[in-house]
């Protein structure tokens, strides 16, 4: 199948691709806008492959949108581009809104045309996977139950408003149009290749560097892990099998508290490179909480594995192992996004609201 997948330079959308290349037959068009996230480096064996043809474009240009699909006529878009960072969305929510509600109706606008031109029997086949994020579903307290794909939307963050709008806008399409939608959401990846500004990986470089590892509030906070290839994995699944009009609910079952996650990135970390310092927990440093942090996040997977017969291959322990490997061997690439970003702070809304 030709797949046009859009933030294909990105943590996860790079993943896919790899997965793809690496271990199906599916062509890809990769549209990206090349923001400060996207690495081309990312692609690995997928830059070289002549399953594989990157494309600069922004989601929000419907022209270029509709070029790209008349052009390269894919028989499924899975729509991953999109601004992810909660930090970020609140120091500055208005490229939020642009990129992940603007950019996903653009995109759908110009998919909805293109599908309603083809023939028949491409038109049933014709897919469009929306990418999405737990975020949507607000913030879990102590003991209640996981995500799973009923519960009600309540975000609350720029950043988990405009992924909820752009879930819903994805839904109008399939019930007012017909278009043939997938809708996958997922808890926190992690792996090889993701920007660091988040978690993992920040706290992993400064770990390495001998910085401050800043934990927000107490390190309470839980969040539920997957590592990045086997949700590509996931995501291929739902592309290949999904059932129109459905949703996904993917995850790991790999729930950890924040303060455990930074805690097993310095043994790890230590295991492998001691520091003479010492062990590097002792950089833990609590931080002000971010404003409106939400307290918890899990997903309850059943029904995604027993519908795409999945079920994610590494626990956190030995994702987290594999990531921090590639982290120590591939330090040519972060030293330069570090060079750029260097971890500081973000989204502490400094000036009083
Ligand atoms: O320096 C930090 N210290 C810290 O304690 C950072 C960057 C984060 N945190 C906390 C905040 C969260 O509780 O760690 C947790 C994870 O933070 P992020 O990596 O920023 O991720 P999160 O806010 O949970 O959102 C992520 O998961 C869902 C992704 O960024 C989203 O794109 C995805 O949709």
């Amino acid at each position: 199948m030709r797949i046009l997948l859009t933030g294909g330079c990105g943590f996860i959308g790079s993943a896919v691709i790899r997965h793809i290349i690496r271990a199906t037959d599916h062509t890809v068009v990769n549209v990206d806008k090349m923001t400060y996230a996207a690495s081309e480096e990312a692609l690995e064996a997928g830059r070289a492959s002549q399953r594989h043809t990157l494309v600069r474009a922004d989601i929000c240009d419907h022209g270029a949108m509709r070029q790209i699909l008349a052009t390269h006529q894919p028989d499924a878009i899975m729509h991953l581009a999109a601004e992810s960072h909660v930090d970020r969305s609140i120091d500055g929510p208005g490229a939020f809104v642009q990129t992940n509600v603007v950019g996903t109706y653009t995109l759908l606008d110009a998919a909805r045309e293109y599908w309603a031109g083809l023939p028949a029997g491409r038109k049933a086949a014709f897919r469009f996977h929306h990418i999405s994020t737990d975020e949507v579903f607000g913030a879990l307290d102590h003991g209640d139950p996981p995500f799973t794909e009923t519960t009600p939307y309540d975000p609350r963050s720029p950043y988990s408003a405009s992924k909820a709008a752009s879930d819903h806008l994805v839904r109008a399409w399939h019930h007012t149009y017909g278009l043939p939608t997938l809708v996958s959401n997922t808890v926190n990846n992690y792996g090889p290749w993701q920007f660091p500004e988040k978690l993992i990986p920040l706290v992993t470089l400064n770990a390495l560097e001998g910085k401050p590892l800043p934990v927000y509030g107490d390190g309470s906070n839980m969040r539920d892990w997957l590592f990045v290839d086997d949700h590509a994995e996931a995501l291929v699944r739902v592309v290949e099998q999904g059932a129109v009009g459905a949703t996904y609910a993917i995850g790991a079952r790999q729930p950890r508290t924040n303060l455990q996650v930074v805690h097993a990135i310095c043994a790890a970390l230590d295991a492998r490179l001691p520091d003479p310092a010492g062990p590097r927990s002792r950089l833990v440093t609590f931080v002000t909480d971010r404003p409106g942090h939400d307290f918890r996040y899990e997903i309850d997977p059943s029904r995604a594995e027993a519908a795409l017969a999945w079920k994610a291959p590494n626990d956190f322990e030995t994702g987290l192992g594999r990531t921090v490997d590639w982290y120590l061997a591939n330090r040519a690439w972060w030293e330069g996004v570090r060079a750029r970003y260097a971890g500081q702070r973000l989204g502490t809304v400094k000036s009083a609201a």
